[in-house]
């Protein structure tokens, strides 16, 4: 009797045809081959072991210091037509990409193990969850992904059960940026990915499949893959609202997925659920909500900048069995990066060098933890609900030192639609490239959507039919600067004040100002007690500038322009409403 698996372990004999490794191990998920996967790699250097007195269980990995972040230019959807992948993707035809790749692939892992594993993104007796299996020659990405998904044993049984999975092949190849291409083939459910180990490029399961496939598959079954938080907030009343949040890379969703209360709030009964940190799927239920699961089990967070003041609940989710990549250490070899304000100092760098400030920070700036997310002090237990949960907002923001305030909400769905496709922020080290530029980066998707934004938008906008509960829309700005180049706003916990004026939205019990760009709230209406704020700083932060938004939506016409003609005209229409509206 022909096996479900056929289809499966005809590709595993095609791969090692190809690529000759000199033994195939199928990843079961199990204690024992995690240790005998440590233990090689402690024996190669790919691993040091860490403090094990203060940090039990956990590792530090340095990577090629050419090979410390997501390669953009590098990474190409490749669908039979141009047209499918849009202006936003690299693109290069399917014949073309896997010729090119498979001759990369070639010979790649003589002398090498090749390890297969299958993994379930979501709890694994989810209907919203999906399988995917990788094939690498990394033993790191093997570690990682055990972290990262539910990865053995269980996704293989699933993909027995369904005989559908997400095909993904992995080498590090010789870690040259020349010889480096992480290829997505959303037609054939196919990833491609050569001469890098670095967390986006090389742990498939998270943005190649569970954004650049997944966001493919979403339009065409109808539901969103997206680069968002998830965060329940329970209110004194006892009701929690889940908030989905859409942030760019290294601009704060694992922080605010997080947060912890301000001490006035902790007393009078809230709490914080994390749910997810970095990816969300949803899909409209019976009752016409959105539900969404979190994907993923595990967090793979930027470390520099967490501390015992910024982030509590990630610090103490870092104590054990944890695995640091490109992090400082101390001398005792405790892990160690800027902003962690511990006390210690650190001896050597991300590069394994003596700590010398004038040289290079002790941490890269993406440098990254990844750990299980059920070590977080705040995870929620429904965080594992195969149905999901309900999402009562949507919260869309980017880096933005100047013009945007703090907090907005859109009107209606439509309103949001464009508020999110107007998303701007100024990069960051989570990508090789330059730090700090303003770019439009529509509902953080811009690295990670699989297809053309236009078709993304009209997706997005298809939501709004008969019988839809949808959530409200807001946008918010943590990281507005003053004259003197400083945050305005306090930021991480104190963001919960923001979150409680959605959620007094959501039940109709707040205040907000019609405005051309959204609805604002007034200084009033938030919770602002014991914060020091200036007079300069509110006007920034409640102000609406209409001369800077008129520029502003003037840029983002330009910019809306380069999906035609594939932009909505709904959307387009917006725009047009919004524009007039700001004279
Ligand atoms: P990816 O994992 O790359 O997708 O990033 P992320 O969106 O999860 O970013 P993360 O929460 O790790 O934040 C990255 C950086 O932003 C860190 O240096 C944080 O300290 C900083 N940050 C996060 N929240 C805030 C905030 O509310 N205010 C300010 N000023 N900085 C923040
Ligand atoms: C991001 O860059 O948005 C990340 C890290 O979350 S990576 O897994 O490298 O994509
Ligand atoms: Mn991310």
């Amino acid at each position: 009797m022909p096996s479900r698996l056929d289809a499966l372990n005809r590709w595993v004999d095609d791969v090692a045809r190809l690529t000759r490794p000199a033994a195939i191990h199928w990843c079961d998920g199990s204690d024992a081959e995690h240790a005998a996967l440590i233990a090689r790699m402690e024996a190669d250097g790919t691993l040091v072991r860490l403090n094990q007195a203060t940090h039990p269980g956990s590792w530090l990995h340095r990577s090629h210091p050419d090979d410390v972040a997501r390669v953009e230019h590098l990474t190409f959807v490749c669908t039979t037509e141009r047209e499918d992948a849009g202006p936003n993707n690299h693109w290069m035809a399917p014949a073309e990409a896997h010729a090119k790749m498979d001759a990369l692939f070639d010979g790649c892992m003589q002398g090498r193990t090749m390890y297969v594993i299958p993994y379930c993104m979501g709890p694994i007796d989810s209907p919203l969850s999906r399988c995917g299996v990788e094939i690498t020659d990394s033993p790191y990405v093997v570690v990682n992904m055990r972290i990262m998904t539910r990865m053995g044993a269980p996704a293989l049984a699933r993909i027995e059960r369904e005989d559908r999975f997400v095909k993904g092949l992995h080498s590090t190849g010789e870690l040259d940026p020349a010889r480096r291409f992480i290829m997505h083939f959303p037609e054939e459910l196919t990833i491609k990915s050569y001469g890098s180990g670095y967390g986006g490029n090389a742990l498939l399961g998270k943005k190649c499949h569970a954004l650049r496939i997944a966001s493919w598959q979403a339009r065409q079954e109808g539901w969103l893959a997206e680069h968002m938080l998830i965060v329940g907030i329970q209110t004194p009343q006892g009701k929690t609202h889940y908030i989905a949040a859409a942030f760019p890379s290294a601009c704060g969703k694992t922080n605010l997925a997080m947060l912890i209360p301000p001490e006035g709030y902790r007393r009078a009964g809230w709490k914080v659920w994390t749910v997810g940190d970095d990816i969300c799927w949803m899909r409209p239920g019976a009752d016409g909500r959105l539900y969404a699961i979190n994907p993923e089990a595990g967090f793979f967070g930027v470390a520099p900048g967490t501390s015992a003041k910024s982030n509590p609940n990630a610090l103490a989710t870092v104590q054990a069995n944890t695995i640091f990549t490109n992090v400082g250490v101390t001398a005792d070899n405790q892990p160690w990066w800027e902003g962690l304000d511990n006390g210690l100092t650190p001896a050597l760098d991300w590069r394994g060098e003596p700590f010398d400030p004038a040289t290079r920070p002790a941490a890269h700036p993406n440098a990254r933890f990844t750990v299980s997310a059920r070590q977080c002090p705040s995870y929620s237990p429904m965080a594992e609900d195969p149905q999901g949960v309900p999402i009562s907002a949507i919260v869309f923001g980017g880096r933005r030192a100047s013009l945007v305030p703090l907090v907005f909400q859109a009107r209606d769905w439509t309103h949001g639609v464009l508020v999110g496709a107007a998303m701007g922020s100024e990069t960051t080290a989570a990508a090789a490239g330059a730090v700090g530029v303003l770019r439009r980066d529509p509902m953080a998707m811009k690295p990670f959507s699989g297809y053309h934004f236009g078709d993304y938008f009209a997706h997005w906008l298809a939501f709004d039919r008969a019988g839809a509960q949808l959530p409200a829309i807001f946008h918010v700005n943590w990281f507005r600067k003053g004259e003197d180049g400083k945050f305005l706003w306090p930021g991480f916990g104190e963001n919960l004040r923001v979150l409680e004026w959605m959620i007094g939205r959501v039940e109709g019990l707040v205040g907000a100002v019609e405005t051309p760009i959204g609805l604002l709230p007034r200084p009033q209406d938030l919770d602002l007690a014991g914060l020091d704020l200036t007079d300069a700083a509110r006007a920034a932060l409640f102000g609406f500038d209409r001369d800077g938004w008129r520029a502003e939506f003037d840029a983002l016409a330009a910019d809306l322009a380069t999906y035609a003609p594939r932009v909505p005209e709904a959307l387009l229409q917006e725009h047009a409403r919004v524009r007039q509206a700001l004279g």
